[in-house]
């Protein structure tokens, strides 16, 4: 049995993946058919606090409460932060308050952010001594890209076989520290989820197989290019993947297309961007929203760019965020 129930808030960062996490091999445990490897934004965050004084769990996001699937996903999660604390029963039942500073269900990582901090809070409202390894782990159970948001910079997820073996880690990147410029086009809630996307592109898509093949070699190359700080490397690596990624989802049956016209136009501006000498790349995830790598000292030409392209186009310049981390007592 753990300490007494108490109280933890943690914050944590979306990130945003540079090798696409995209379909799992275990949906229990969320296993994933691929590493990935991703970069933590300083924009963008959760901050969540978990109270164990309940006699049922209640969830809310953004002050609103919680139900439905959404709400059955956190008490899942709570489950199991409390079978590893020992408790069952109405042991452990909590509250959770969760603020986003990034628009949920976008298509810009709030399920990475925010099961991050609940894995921080509630493990350490649980009084649980786990590294941060375990919580990497613990994370992914919620959510498959939230075991990279335990880490600040870069991190890289190695899919793993088993529970045990499936978790992200820190990837050292001396001196190289890029911007990345979110071009929002739509910031609506997604139509399709991202998991309902990912299950259907892994059952129906005959680019499925391939993309998981190349996913290797584009892992392996990333993996090199962040390590010596070549964002050219790391650009081309990124921007092939996320257009494979989205060719085996335009290929599912039927097929699953976030992309959008406003998307299209900012990839255009990107395009032009590098015929003008500006290193500029564009990844984008299960949403129309853009996000473009760059050096610092051209974000403001790229935000610039992609905001012309579009007439509904707002961009958010971020750099390397934090790791998750416990905010102190509420
Ligand atoms: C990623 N995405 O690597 C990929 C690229 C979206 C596109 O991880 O089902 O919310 O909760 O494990 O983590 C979004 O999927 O999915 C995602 P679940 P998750 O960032």
């Amino acid at each position: 049995m753990a300490a007494d129930p108490r109280s933890a808030t943690a914050v944590a960062h979306a990130n945003i993946a540079l090798v696409k996490y995209w379909g799992k091999r275990d949906a229990g445990l969320v296993l994933p058919w691929t590493g990935s490897l991703s970069m933590t934004l300083d924009a963008f965050s959760t901050r969540t606090t978990v109270h164990l004084d309940a006699d049922e769990d209640r969830v809310r996001i953004d002050g609103v409460p919680v139900t439905g699937e959404q709400y059955r996903r956190v008490v899942a999660f709570l489950d199991l932060v409390r079978a590893m604390a020992g408790r069952s029963g109405k042991a452990g039942k909590a509250r959770v308050d969760s603020w986003n500073t990034v628009p949920t269900g976008a298509g810009l990582a709030s399920s990475a952010s925010g099961f991050a901090a609940l894995a921080v809070a509630a493990a350490a409202a649980h009084g649980l001594d786990v590294d941060p390894t375990a919580l990497s782990r613990l994370a992914r159970r919620g959510s498959g890209s939230a075991s990279r948001s335990v880490f600040g910079g870069f991190a890289l997820w190695h899919a793993g076989h088993d529970d045990a073996s499936s978790y992200a880690e820190p990837v050292p990147s001396p001196g190289f520290a890029p911007a990345m410029v979110i071009a929002m086009v739509d910031t609506g809630h997604k139509s399709v989820s991202s998991r309902e996307a990912m299950r259907r592109t892994v059952e129906t898509s005959p680019l499925y197989r391939p993309w998981v093949d190349s996913a290797a070699e584009d892992l392996a190359g990333m993996l090199a290019a962040v390590t010596r700080g070549d964002l050219d490397a790391v650009g081309e690596i990124a921007e092939r993947n996320a257009l494979g990624m989205h060719a085996t989802m335009l290929a599912a049956r039927p097929a699953v297309r976030y992309l959008s016209p406003a998307t299209v136009a900012v990839l255009d501006s990107v395009l032009e961007l590098r015929r003008a000498g500006v290193s500029a790349y564009a990844t984008m995830d299960a949403g129309p929203n853009v996000k473009i790598l760059c050096y610092p000292e051209d974000a403001g030409r790229v935000a610039g760019a992609a905001s012309a392209a579009s007439a509904h186009c707002s961009t958010v310049v971020a750099g390397l965020g934090p790791s998750a981390h416990l905010v102190g007592r509420p």
